[in-house]
């Protein structure tokens, strides 16, 4: 394949087809929402793409793609994958990629704490194998990878998420999954878990009590961050040679910095305007979604609680940090955090992490994490009370018109009493400082090169927004 068919991965992070290839038409994101893949037949590619960083610049990477009819998809990261949980998958996994270095081989594997779990054959390029990845792994995020001449193929595309939604019990009136009612009691991210564990008091709380009022947490709200980062040196030299694993880690020198694939305006902005929602149907076996229809961004009403799965593929170490609520740590490495403290006031088998749930603003993600923290959408503590009566008061409700401009609101601030309040309508994004819109907040990580792109280009690193568009009711 010649430099130029390429399939190229935009900086917002779809996949545009290269021209002639005579392949379908590019996946747009009101499209490829929810796509149900077959768990009996799941095909998987691995090939080579060209990605477009936030500045423009196109750099040589590896992607899964996702082939269905015949028609490779390729996303970076790789398709997210929803797995109901006691449905096994079974896998295609294909290496159409051509003229590669010998030796070069690429393959896929989840670890878990005690090993892989599933573990293809090494495959060189055009070789093709199958595998199953088992219905019985527990409710949880899991990362897949290529786990042939470490870290090399993760750092350069070949990288995705598993996520293993509970089966909701049988007999319930939540068999099938709930969208817009509360799950049944002590149902949580992770199955229905035992009388007085600290997950299940958590998302019992959320929307029933006074601490946290609103509405509990649907299994719809949650949002992927898969980190990365991309030193162009060492994806150019993949494009022609067999990299070596030490130096790439000892000579990795980053200069992008990613979420799901994106950065900057590309990884924070949220496109659809839209409460957080996953779109898939977790009563199906399997459902994807590609990186590029999935929004980083929370978004929500004051009330409605985000579970963030965070997933670390990158080399380099990241300290996500959000702004306005702190996050409950749920999760770590597909460990369900517990009160891990045996009678003599220790933590059980020395594990210092495993001791209820920490209360984040920043959390660490080393290589290869795993972190699911709960970021419960609580009344930004820091807003002055003037402002909470005047969204009380209804001030603050931005609607889309059928003209395709927002509302937005004029802020006076010597304004006492809300009532030179009144909505504009105006493009996107506003034209004056002075309008009052969501309540906006980052997340950012606190690893400062990480803000940062091509050498200095800021804020065009890894960051994300979280808006506030309102109060749930309730609230
Ligand atoms: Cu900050």
């Amino acid at each position: 394949m010649k430099r130029r068919d390429f399939i190229k991965i935009t900086a917002g992070g779809v996949a545009a087809l290269a021209l002639g290839s005579g392949l379908a038409p590019v996946f747009r994101r009101s499209e490829a929402y929810g796509a149900v893949g077959d768990a009996t037949n799941f095909f998987l590619d691995i090939m080579e793409v060209e990605h477009e960083m936030v500045d423009g610049k196109l750099v040589y990477s590896w992607a899964y793609a996702v082939k269905e009819s015949g028609v490779q998809v390729p996303s970076l990261p790789g398709p997210t994958l929803f797995v109901r949980q006691g449905s096994p998958v079974n896998v295609t996994l294909t290496n159409t990629m051509s003229d590669r270095p010998t030796g070069e081989a690429h393959g896929f594997a989840i670890f878990g704490k005690n090993g892989p779990i599933v573990q293809s054959a090494p495959l060189a390029a055009g070789q093709s194998t199958q595998f199953t990845i088992p219905g019985n792994l527990a409710p949880g995020t899991y990362m897949y990878e290529d786990w042939v001449n470490p870290p090399v193929g993760r750092v350069l595309g070949l990288h995705g998420v598993l996520v293993v939604m509970p089966a909701a019990p049988a007999g319930s009136p939540y068999e099938l999954y709930p969208d817009t009612a509360p799950p049944v009691p002590g149902w949580t991210p992770y199955g229905i878990l035992p009388n007085g564990h600290p997950v299940r008091e958590l998302f019992n709380d959320l929307g029933q009590t006074a601490h946290f009022p609103g509405e509990p947490w649907l299994p719809s709200r949650q949002v992927i961050w898969v980190f990365s980062e991309v030193d162009p040196f060492f994806n150019e030299l993949a494009s022609t040679e067999l990299i070596d694993a030490g130096d790439f880690q000892r000579n990795f020198l980053p200069q992008y910095f990613t979420v799901n694939g994106r950065s900057g305006y590309f990884s924070a902005e949220d496109h659809t305007h839209d409460t957080t929602h996953v779109h898939v149907d977790f009563n199906q076996p399997l459902s994807y979604i590609l990186s590029g229809e999935m929004e980083s961004a929370l978004v929500g009403k004051v009330g409605q609680p985000i579970l963030i799965r965070n997933v670390h593929v990158g080399l380099d170490t990241h300290s996500p940090h959000t702004h306005a609520n702190h996050c409950y740590c749920v999760a770590v490495d597909g460990e369900v955090q517990d009160l891990n403290i045996d009678s003599n006031g220790f933590p059980v088998n020395g594990n210092p992490r495993n001791l209820g749930l920490w209360w984040w603003d920043t959390w660490t993600m080393l290589p290869g994490d795993r972190k699911d923290v709960l970021y419960p959408m609580m009344m930004p503590p820091d807003i002055p009370l003037e402002t909470i009566e005047r969204i009380r008061a209804g001030a603050w409700h931005p609607q889309l018109n059928p003209n395709g401009t927002q509302e937005y609101m004029v802020f006076d601030p010597n304004d006492t009493d809300g009532s030179s309040i009144e909505p504009l309508n105006v493009g996107h994004p506003p034209a004056a400082p002075t309008e009052f819109t969501h309540l906006a907040y980052p997340m950012h990580s606190h690893q400062e090169i990480s803000q940062t792109a091509a050498g200095g280009n800021y804020p065009m690193g890894l960051i994300i927004h979280i808006m506030f568009t309102g109060l749930a009711p309730g609230v």
